[in-house]
């Protein structure tokens, strides 16, 4: 068996040379994205084993992101090659601190994930099974596969983490709040951040937000907020999370490698505090490099900042 799966849209990353609009870019450093793709490679750098659940084309880019999971040791015996199939990619155009997506995902393999690819002999080999609400915003037979993923991961006693990762541009905000407060309500670890708990509660203040937010989801809450840390629920006890300054130059991909350090350091025997730290520590240190994967942290170099 193996530690972690996750299932969602893979990317290859265009990160854009230079500040401004993307009309203006004229030369990008090439990585990958993706969140629950960002978020196995984290979990992989964090010492789990690993496998991912997708369909990419046969395309370059297919085989290009094919590579990089075996790099990373993340293993691949679901991953469907679409014959003729174009991968999706994306672009990052950056303002100062902020940056902003633009996809060419349109039909991409991905959105032709069903529950047909979801079988409960994969999600029984783990012990975690990892969803987002991007893979729910990409399809409707996607966002099926999710919810059947959940459901036997619940049936077989596997645990489940959840991040709505809400991309307005994707879906419907009414779409997207029906089922990301479904989603909360099945999973055993919820990890939205800020802005996604504002958005699903009405609340305002951290604390408030952290509180409604129990409400919705009856396992573990863990309420990312960059910069400042996070807020954990857990059970009875209510934990701030320190996040280490460090010099970031690009957030892209931060939230994912939170999660998967989380998830990492949490099967590997840490408390939900103790992964929690863990996992701020990672995801600060992901910010100080440009795009998602690339300065996702290894075990040591967490365990150094730490
Ligand atoms: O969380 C980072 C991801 O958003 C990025 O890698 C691209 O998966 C992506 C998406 O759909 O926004």
């Amino acid at each position: 068996g193996i530690d972690v799966l996750a299932m969602g849209e893979p990317l290859v990353e265009f990160n854009a040379g230079t500040d401004g609009d993307l009309a203006g870019s004229e030369t990008f450093s090439r990585g990958y994205g993706g969140d629950t793709s960002n978020f196995i490679i984290a979990a992989a750098r964090s010492g789990a084993r690993t496998e991912y659940l997708t369909r990419i084309g046969d395309d370059a880019f297919g085989t290009a992101l094919g590579d990089l999971w075996r790099r990373e040791g993340v293993g691949t015996p679901h991953v469907v090659r679409e014959a003729g199939g174009r991968t999706g990619i994306y672009f990052i155009a950056r303002n100062g601190g902020e940056h902003a997506f633009t996809y060419y995902r349109h039909d991409s393999p991905a959105t032709r994930l069903s529950p047909a690819d979801v079988t409960g002999e994969v999600i029984a080999r783990a012990r975690l099974v990892h969803l987002t609400g991007i893979t729910q915003a990409i399809s409707h037979s996607a966002c099926d596969a999710a919810f059947h993923a959940m459901a036997l991961a619940r049936e077989r006693g596997v645990l489940v983490s959840y991040d709505p990762n809400h991309r307005p541009g994707l879906w419907a905000t009414e779409r997207a709040r029906a089922v990301i407060l479904r989603s909360l309500a099945l999973c055993d670890i919820a990890l939205p951040n800020l802005d996604e708990g504002r958005m699903l509660t009405g609340a305002d203040q951290p604390r408030d937000v952290l509180a409604a937010l129990r409400e919705l989801c009856p396992g573990t809450v863990v309420l990312k907020n960059g910069a400042q840390g996070a807020l954990l629920a857990d059970g009875a006890t209510i934990a701030e999370i320190p996040a280490p300054p460090v010099a970031s130059v690009d957030a892209s991909g931060a939230g994912d490698a939170f999660d998967g350090a989380f998830a990492a350091r949490l099967l590997g025997g840490g408390g939900p505090a103790e992964a929690a730290r863990y996992a701020a520590a990672a995801a600060a240190l992901s910010t100080t490099g440009h795009g998602a994967v690339r300065p996702i942290p290894h075990h040591e170099d967490v365990l150094e900042l730490l």
